[in-house]
């Protein structure tokens, strides 16, 4: 008997400034039905999936915008989704901005996090992961035509990628740009993940070098192709897409199987629910065979995977013929 799920990925088209959070729950209960109408037993948001992409604007007092985080999750304005969730018997995975009172903190200092959730098909949280590779600037950078100050409102998580055991399979988070390094889904690949869930707010416009401009949707689906036949795992990638607060953003969410190929992707840049029939022991037709890590991978000689950061200086003299086993250029 193949262990299938039913997955969908619900799209999310803008959500303006002043759009309030029970009209953005109202929309994602209304794809979480739409999920179930297709026999969904999980349907993945986006992230960031409750607001504005907020770290747009600059500001000298982020604190000045905690609205946008939510102090607790289910809190009294999302609990109409997990209600429907439960109600459904439909599971999902929601990014959104969590702020961790210093009252509640083990280190008594607030932390602003960008978080996702699993939630189960019985309204429980499975998992919280936190966005670990944050990227943008910290400072105004008025050169720009917009501001990604992520780097301002969100702190790195030191947590890594951990991986969970539900949905009969075992499932992994990641945001965003999490998804565009391999360390991400090599780390979950390590413990075995089978599904990948990757909510993404990608604006087209990339200032710091917009010639990537036109490769936005190119480098979208690369990593996560790569990432999915690479490790032999699910890989379903959700947009906030469109123009939101004049920032058009990409679209293109796709649900990837482990042999790296698209199964369905969606065609618009609004709120849209794409699925397809997951079967989570295709996984091992790469796990076991080309990506047998056990087998094949060769950790002993991966010298510069290590926990340095930046480029580590090439030794004098790394001629190519030098680097061959034997060779004497004495
Ligand atoms: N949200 C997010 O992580 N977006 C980034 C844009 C990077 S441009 C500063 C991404 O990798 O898609």
């Amino acid at each position: 008997m193949t262990r299938s799920i039913t997955v969908g990925a619900a799209q999310l088209g803008p959500i303006a400034k002043d759009e309030g959070r029970p009209s953005v729950v109202a929309r994602l209960i209304d794809l979480l039905r739409k999920g179930a109408e297709a026999g969904c037993d999980l349907v993945v948001f986006p992230e960031l999936g409750l607001t504005t992409f907020f770290p747009r604007w600059y500001t000298d007092d982020i604190a000045g915008h905690d609205h946008y985080y939510e102090r607790s999750m289910p809190g009294p304005e999302t609990q109409p989704l997990f209600d429907e969730a439960k109600r459904l018997g439909v599971g999902f995975a929601l990014g959104y901005a969590e702020l961790v009172d210093a009252a509640d903190s083990p280190d008594g200092e607030t932390h602003r996090f960008n978080t996702t959730i699993l939630v189960e098909r019985d309204g429980s949280i499975v998992g919280h992961f936190r966005k670990v590779h944050i990227p943008g600037h910290e400072d105004d950078e008025p050169w720009r035509p917009f501001q990604h100050l992520e780097r301002r409102y969100f702190e790195e998580s030191d947590a890594g990628f951990p991986v969970w055991r539900a949905f009969d399979g075992i499932m992994g988070m990641a945001t965003c740009n999490d998804r565009r390094w391999p360390e991400t889904y090599r780390e979950m690949g390590l413990q075995g993940v089978e599904m990948v869930l990757i909510g993404y707010n990608t604006p087209i416009h990339y200032a710091p070098d917009p010639g990537q401009n036109a490769l936005q949707g190119f480098h979208n689906h690369l990593c996560m192709q790569a990432g999915a036949y690479q490790n032999g795992t699910w890989v379903i990638g959700v947009a906030k897409g469109g123009t939101e607060e004049g920032v058009e953003s990409l679209a293109q969410s796709c649900i990837i199987a482990p042999s790296g190929q698209i199964v369905a992707q969606a065609v618009s840049t609004g709120d849209e629910l794409i699925s397809a029939v997951a079967d989570l022991d295709w996984c091992a037709h790469y796990k076991d065979t080309l990506f047998n890590f056990d087998r094949y991978r060769r950790p002993e000689v991966y010298q510069r995977i290590t926990n340095q950061k930046g480029v580590i200086e090439p030794p004098e003299n790394t001629g190519s013929d030098q680097t061959l086993a034997g060779d004497d250029n004495s």
